[in-house]
């Protein structure tokens, strides 16, 4: 793993890693933390459900695993800060960790359906958010905070949203949220929450410091009126990446395979992948193989002849609304260093 910050711990599996298999193993999944990871007695945790619900809810682990239908969705999380590292070239962003496209992985999540044990609770009808908190402290806001966040109760209650007790076949790990996290297929890494512990049905977003503050997309700059709007981060916009051959290889000389991911959330689809040698002015199109399902990244290949020498590879990918990536990370730079889609690039070296 490539360690951005061990307290919290924050790290990425180099692209090796990830190229090759669709579902992730959980030794190389990423990890992105805002505190320390807390220490839970599963045998004394319970999950809240409170706010605007008719029956207000105190489950153990067990109520949750024998009172509602165990579900199992394959999804994709991907952090917003995946490939920050490429807006940090463009200017700088203090305070925030140069994330490569290793921001992002894919498990096979087992849990309760958010929806079943809201449908339990009873929403009021003036419940509009579904606001979630874990049981870690954060001291990057004052006075510290929990993490928490929040999804529109038209997402909370879709049939792919978990309460996930298991990721792989396995127990969740500490480091992904045991023993309970949220898993939001199709939105920002940062409203699957971990460590939950209280679940809140709410007439306005969560006001907890990484819904409210953190997060939103700022202006890159204030303007000449200063009143661009921050963009609250929901679904993930459509990006890609290569995985191998890794930036800065050397190759020999003769056909090379070159393989990456392509993603999109908010329940879009990726529709083609394209790849080119030179710069954007032709492009190849890549295969996208089978799809693991509706809520997880695509792993494409294509095949090129590279000329010996220097040559720089880029991918962009497209989506069934026919929208495809900036060329630039120029044009996508912005304060906090979120969704950088811009090109993925790489360059490799081929000669005898
Ligand atoms: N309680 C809690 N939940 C959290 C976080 C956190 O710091 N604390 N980080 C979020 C962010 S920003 C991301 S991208 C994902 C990362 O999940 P992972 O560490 O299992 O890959 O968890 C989210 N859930
Ligand atoms: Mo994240």
């Amino acid at each position: 793993m490539r360690v951005h910050g061990t307290h919290p711990y924050n790290a990425e599996p180099p692209p090796s890693a990830l190229a090759g298999q669709v579902i992730t193993p959980l030794d190389a999944f990423y990890a992105r933390d805002h505190g320390r990871v807390p220490v839970v007695d599963p045998a004394a945790w319970r999950l809240t459900v409170d706010g605007l619900v008719e029956r207000p809810l105190e489950l153990t682990l067990d109520d949750l695993r024998a009172g509602f239908p165990e579900r199992t969705v394959v999804a994709t999380l991907q952090c917003a800060g995946n490939r920050r590292a490429g807006l940090l070239a463009v200017r700088d962003i203090p305070g925030e960790d140069p994330w490569g496209p290793g921001a992002t992985s894919t498990a096979s999540w087992t849990g309760a359906g958010l929806r079943d044990v809201l449908a339990r609770a009873g929403l009021t009808p003036d419940a509009a958010h579904i606001a979630f908190q874990g049981c870690d402290v954060s001291t990057e806001m004052s006075p510290p905070q929990p993490f928490g966040g929040s999804v529109p109760v038209i997402k909370a209650t879709a049939p792919e949203v978990l309460l996930a007790w298991a990721m792989n076949g396995e127990p969740l790990p500490p480091v992904h949220g045991a023993p309970l996290r949220v898993v939001v297929p199709g939105w920002i890494g940062a409203r699957s929450v971990k460590w939950l512990t209280r679940v809140t049905a709410r007439a306005t977003p969560s006001d907890n410091y990484y819904q409210a503050v953190a997060y939103r997309l700022l202006p890159a700059d204030p303007g000449m009126n200063g009143r661009a709007e921050a963009i609250t981060l929901g679904p993930v916009a459509l990006n890609s990446a290569i995985l191998s051959p890794g930036d800065g290889a050397r190759l020999a000389p003769g056909r090379t395979e070159i393989t990456g991911y392509a993603y999109t959330g908010g329940g879009r689809a990726v529709a083609r992948v394209e790849v080119s040698l030179d710069g954007g002015s032709t492009w190849h199109p890549a295969d996208l193989g089978t799809s693991p399902g509706p809520w997880a990244w695509r792993h494409w290949r294509a095949t090129a002849d590279l000329p010996e020498g220097r040559t720089t590879i880029a991918v962009r990918a497209w989506d069934d609304a026919a929208a495809t990536q900036p060329e630039d990370p120029r044009t996508v730079w912005n304060p906090k260093g979120y969704a950088n889609t811009s090109w993925h690039r790489v360059t490799v070296t081929c000669g005898p």
